[in-house]
Parts: structure tokens; C-alpha cells; sequence
């Protein structure tokens, strides 16, 4: 393999450390795998390090990079020395999941050659995602509801009105490939192997929530584990295998305000996962791919009634939202609604919004200016 000489003579490494990357890509066009390995994880260290001081938001983009290139130079030596091909994918993974891309080196190829290679130990799952009518909420207050997808001129005007929306059936509408072809089962078969951040614990507003990377495939497996809530919660898992993009198709409705391109989260989880009320800096269309969930509003407006957990999480809130007695007695005008599969949920920006799935579910967020 060609390592694009451009990108190596990038100063991405602090002056200082004994060897350069273009010295590592040296050693390997030599052979000399062993050595290369050996330097490229202590300059990932280095990077990885560089990833923990301060605020992630805060890192410079050029320690990102640095981390995604030595990961991608360590998974490739790991490939040439035959590792275990779940050791390799991990290190893709971590690479994507904490670099930042440098043009010429893909991890993607590196996961391409990997993934047929891994077996995993773990069954394929077999997951249902139906529910006794029974289990569904009763609706108290439900959001106003479109049976079609709305103009681009409607558009607006609901944009203007400033409240959810549930357009019923909206992603079908659009034929989105994701709806007839993502299962669990698919998702295993695409995902095995691959580490993803999982949140564990009954609400991130919880003291005792925490995160943590695992394999997909054992994520799923911890579906039936009753213990313990597991979570793949506001994760962007299509940058992680970017040909799930074709599965879906950004709606027109992103791009009235802004061109930028939307961004996208995935939320996947067995039955009564729940997303504390909060709010996002964004607007949302949440569509729901596999299962149903439960959703509970309330205006921006409201903000003053709604007790914020504490400074740092100023946006969400633990308010017991489901309670009747909030309901009644709070001062709040709460609004909810159920989605099921195929349909899209409108949220406006800074709307509160509180969510429980109500089955073992699959959906995407879609985030847009
Ligand atoms: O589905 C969930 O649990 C939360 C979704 C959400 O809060 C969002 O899309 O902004």
C-alpha cells in the first residue's frame, strides 16, 4: 500500500518525540512491522493523551487527526501481523470514533478488509419488537397530527407555529430504504464486531448513569439482561459504516433555513429506555425505524417551571414528566404523542421533550439549522 506523501510530512506530532510518522511509514515500507508497530501506538498514546486534557470540544482538531492517522497506521501493521481481527477493528473504531479524518488514509478500507473476518461469540439476535396494546400510554394531550407530507409552503408555516408536528408515516412516505431493510438482525450482521458508546443506567440524568465503548453485537446481547439499561443513545453509527447513508434520504424540510448538511444520530435500545426532558440547540426530525416510543413536550416558554439538574446540564431536567400530578398541578401545558415505525416526528428547536421507548427500538435523529 501507498501512503499519500503529503499528508505525512503534516507536523501533526509535537517537535520533540523521536520519530515522525513518515519514519514509521519508513520502517513499514521495509518490513520491518514490528518496529513500526511499536512506535505507532506510543504516538497514538501520545494523541489519545492529548484527547483527555481539558474539554473534548476544546482539543485541536490537529491531536484529533494525529490520533485517527496512528490508528489507522497501527491497525494497518496489526493487519500485516495477522492480529485478531476483533483487536484490529477496535482500533478502527476507536480511531473514528475520536479522530478526526486525514485525506488518504481511510479506516473505512482498513474495516473493509477486517470485518469478514470476525466471528462473533455471541448469537445472532432475535428480537421482537411487538407490544400488548395494553402497554401503550393513553395520550393526554396529543400533538397535532398530518396524515400526508406537508408542502414546502405548510412547511414553513409549521416552522413558523413553533410546535412538534407528528407527520404520520412521513419517512415511508418517502420510501426510505432503512424502513424495509434494518432489523437488529441487519444491524448485527453490519455491526458485529464494531465498538460503539453505550450509556448504562435507567436515565443519563441518573447518578449512577455512566458510558461505555463496547462490541455491538454484545450490546445487543444485553438486551434480555434486566439488570441493567443499555443504551446507544445520540450516536452518529452511520459515519461509522457511511453506506447506511443510502438507507435514508434527508427530507427538503432541512434545507428551507440552511444548506448545510443535516446531522445524524441514532438511538437504539430494548423497551423503556428513557431520554430525561431536555432541550437541543436544533431542529429535530426524529424518525422511528423499528419499534414505537413515547414522547412527552412541553414549551419553550414553560422553561421557567422546569428545574434544570444543575448548571453544567442547564437544558435537561429530571422532572418527573410522566406523573399525572406534574400534569395538573405544575403549570405546565404538556403535549405527547406515540411514533411508530415509518413515521416523523417534528421538534422544533429549544422545544422540551422527554422520551421512553415502548418496545425494543431503532430510530434516527436528524438534526438541521
Ligand atoms: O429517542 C430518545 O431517547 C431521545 C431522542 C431525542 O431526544 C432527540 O432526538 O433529540
Amino acid at each position: 500500500m501507498d501512503f499519500p506523501k503529503n499528508e505525512l510530512k503534516l507536523d501533526l506530532f509535537p517537535k520533540g518525540l523521536h520519530f515522525s510518522i513518515s519514519e514509521i511509514v519508513a520502517l513499514i515500507g521495509k518490513q520491518d512491522i514490528s518496529k513500526a508497530s511499536k512506535r505507532v501506538e506510543l504516538l497514538r498514546d501520545v494523541a489519545h493523551d492529548q484527547l483527555n486534557v481539558g474539554k473534548y470540544c476544546d482539543v485541536d482538531i490537529k491531536w484529533r487527526r494525529a490520533y485517527y492517522l496512528s490508528s489507522f497506521i497501527q491497525a494497518f501493521c496489526q493487519v500485516c501481523e495477522k492480529h485478531a481481527s476483533e483487536v484490529i477493528l477496535k482500533v478502527c473504531d476507536e480511531g473514528l470514533l475520536m479522530g478526526a479524518p486525514v485525506s488518504g488514509f481511510s479506516i473505512h478500507d482498513i474495516i473493509g478488509w477486517t470485518r469478514p473476518r470476525y466471528t462473533s461469540s455471541v448469537d445472532k439476535p432475535s428480537i421482537n419488537c411487538s407490544i400488548e396494546q395494553t402497554a401503550l400510554p393513553v395520550l393526554r394531550n396529543p400533538v397535532q397530527r398530518l396524515s400526508r407530507l406537508p408542502t414546502l409552503e405548510e412547511w414553513i408555516n409549521i416552522r413558523q407555529a413553533g410546535k412538534p408536528i407528528l407527520i404520520a408515516q412521513g419517512a415511508s412516505l418517502m420510501n426510505w430504504p432503512a424502513l424495509e431493510k434494518w432489523s437488529f438482525e441487519y444491524l448485527w450482521e453490519k455491526f458485529k464486531g464494531r465498538t460503539v458508546p453505550i450509556e448504562e443506567g435507567a436515565k443519563y440524568t441518573d447518578e449512577n448513569w455512566g458510558q461505555r465503548l463496547r462490541k455491538f453485537d454484545d450490546f445487543l446481547d444485553s438486551f434480555n439482561d434486566k439488570n441493567i439499561k443499555s443504551y446507544l443513545a445520540q450516536h452518529p453509527l452511520l459515519e461509522q459504516a457511511p453506506e447506511l447513508y443510502d438507507d435514508i434520504d434527508f427530507p427538503d424540510y432541512c434545507f428551507t433555513e440552511s444548506s448545510d448538511d443535516p446531522e445524524v444520530n441514532a438511538w437504539i435500545g430494548p423497551a423503556g429506555t428513557v431520554s430525561s426532558l431536555h432541550t437541543d440547540n436544533k431542529f429535530n426530525l426524529f424518525s422511528q425505524i423499528l419499534g414505537k416510543k413515547y414522547f412527552i413536550f412541553a414549551d419553550q416558554k414553560f422553561s421557567s417551571l422546569i428545574p434544570a439538574v444543575n448548571k453544567v446540564m442547564f437544558n435537561s431536567s429530571k422532572l418527573e414528566v410522566e406523573d399525572q400530578e406534574v400534569w395538573t398541578s405544575s403549570g405546565i401545558i404538556f403535549e405527547d404523542c406515540i411514533v411508530e415505525e415509518g413515521d416523523l416526528l417534528y421538534i422544533p428547536k429549544l422545544y422540551w421533550h422527554y422520551v421512553r421507548s415502548l418496545s425494543p427500538s431503532i430510530s434516527l435523529s436528524i438534526w438541521f439549522k
